[in-house]
This record gives C-alpha cells, structure tokens and sequence, in this order.
C-alpha cells in the first residue's frame, strides 16, 4: 500500500502545551520505518504550517480560544489530504484532536466525485462533542465531532464546504470522560460510544463486530486514535489523561481486527504530548498501534 504521513504540529486547541511535538516524537519512534518494513511505500509529506501561540495574541471568540488559526491549519490538512491520488492511505499525525477536523473533512471528500459516506471510529477517552456553548473550558480539540456533524461555530462547522458527518456512520471506543451538557448533545445526535464500560464487559472483539455491522453500508473508514484512549500507564504522554483506559492488548486488539476487516482508508494519531512522557514511550505504543492497523501481525 502507498502511505502518505502528514504531520500536523499544532497545540492550539488543547488547554496544555506540547502537542504540537507530537508529529516529531512519532517520528522518532520510527513511524516510517515500522510501516516499510510491512512493505508499504511511505511518503512523509512533513507538516502543514501552523501559527505559534507565541507569535499571536490568544484571542477567544464566543468561546472558543485561537479559533482562526486552527481554522487555518484544518483548512490546510484537509486540502493536502483531498488532494492525495485515490488509493493512497493518508496517516495524519496531530497535534490536538481538533486536527480531525481538517482530516476528516479532508478523506471524507478525498476522490469522492459520488459523495460516498465516510464511517469516523473515534478512538478516544473522550468524545469530543462539545460546543462553544457546551465546553467546560474553551478548548477546540474537545468540540471536533460536534464540528464534523455541523454543530456548533459555523465557521469550524463550515470546513468541508457543506459537506457533514452523519452521527449513525460514527461509533467511538474508549469513552470515561464526558461533559454533562456534551453528554446531552451525544444523546440527541444519536452516537453509538462504547464507554469502558462496555469495554469491560463486552470486549473488544464484540465491540469491533457490532461496529463493522453498524457501519457496514459504508465503504470508506477513518480511524481517529487520541492517544489518551489507551490508559496513562501505557500512554503517559497526553495532556487530559483519565484513569481506567485501554489496555496495551486492547488497543492492539481493535487495530488489529480493523486491519483484518480491510475497510480502514484512513488514519490519525492525535494528542502526543512528549513533555509529560517518558522516553518517548507513548509515541513508540501509538507506532505500534498504527503497525498493527497497517497490517502487522504476531505470527
Ligand atoms: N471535555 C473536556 C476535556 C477534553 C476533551 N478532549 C480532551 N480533553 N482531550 C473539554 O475541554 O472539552
Ligand atoms: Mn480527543
Ligand atoms: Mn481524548
């Protein structure tokens, strides 16, 4: 398979600072390497161009903080990523979640001249579906799915040009951590989440049947893994850790049923953060999630 790696190194949507290294720790782990040694062809097309909180004023507009660069950068990410030749798989590294915004949009209209629907697995502790009027804090990266569905600012709403996230094709995994008036939002919406709950009681390899089944009418499937799904004694380095998260197996296990099923297209890894890692730790056990979704197997 022809992989093109898309870094996106932006914090601006996070309440902590350091994501924005995320691409580069991905790269040290050796992102490429583990994905030719599978045999695919990989590309790094290096980053898109992302403000410095530094250099800007941290202006916040009806809630939502540095709303115009993160418009910029998505805007961006999801240009470079429609533009990319039908059949390439697109491996996008944040960055904050509210990358998604970009990315998705981006696969979502990628060679799609029939407006096919495009499934979203929302990997995460989270779900991501505040509003600028339902966030707790702010935050950008915690209000991508409600964007994605048009929800919320139309600006950040208005990304793919009218195009929208239907909430039946999104299911997301690894849910502890929900606002209550997010929790309001995800119930009128409609979308399926698998809390760790379910987690628990049902396992993994009955919560990824019951998701290829719910999202079996569509062709095309992006895997959006925040790295703060897996639990903070794997993935360290996150700024929102929640206790009680994926295992180390887990997280394998889901990657590697979603490879099995060949219908994943497309693929970010969000929310790296290694100034509260350890050694690079959590970036090595996202390239190995991203190796087990790419096709890596035990024997
Ligand atoms: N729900 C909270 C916290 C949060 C969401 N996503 C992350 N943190 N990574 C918020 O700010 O919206
Ligand atoms: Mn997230
Ligand atoms: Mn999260």
């Amino acid at each position: 398979m022809n992989i093109s790696i898309l870094g996106i190194p932006m914090d601006l949507g996070a309440g902590r600072r350091g994501v924005d290294m995320g691409p580069s720790a991905l790269r040290n782990a050796h992102l490429s390497r583990a994905l030719r040694d599978l045999g695919h062809r990989v590309t790094d097309l290096g980053d898109v161009r992302v403000a410095l909180p530094e250099s800007i004023d941290k202006h916040e507009e009806g809630g939502l903080v540095f709303l115009d660069p993160i418009l910029d950068a998505c805007r961006a990410a999801a240009e470079q990523v429609a533009a990319l030749p039908e059949g390439t798989f697109p491996l996008t590294l944040g960055g904050d979640h509210s990358v998604s915004m970009g990315t998705v949009t981006g696969n979502a209209l990628r060679g799609n001249p029939a407006g096919e629907r495009t499934g979203l697995i929302w990997v995460d502790a989270h779900t991501d579906y505040n509003t600028p009027r339902s966030s707790p804090s702010g935050n950008i990266h915690g209000m991508p799915v409600a964007h994605l569905t048009g929800l919320g600012d139309p600006r950040l709403a208005g990304l793919g040009g009218g195009w929208h996230m239907r909430p039946e094709d999104i299911v997301m995994i690894g849910i502890r951590s929900v606002d209550p008036h997010e929790r309001e939002l995800l119930r009128e919406a409609g979308i399926k989440a698998y809390t760790m709950k379910d987690v628990d009681q049902l396992g993994i390899t009955r919560i990824h049947e019951e998701t290829m089944e719910r999202l079996g009418h569509l062709k095309r499937l992006h895997v959006s893994f925040d790295a703060d799904a897996l639990d903070p004694g794997v993935c360290p380095g996150v700024g929102t850790p929640v206790a009680g998260g994926l295992t180390y197996r887990e997280g394998h296990l889901l990657m590697e049923l979603l490879s099995e099923s060949g219908r994943v297209t497309s693929m970010d890894i969000v929310e790296v953060n290694p100034i509260l890692d350890t050694r690079n730790q959590t970036a090595e056990v996202m390239v190995g999630m991203a190796a087990s979704l790419l096709g890596q197997r035990i024997l």
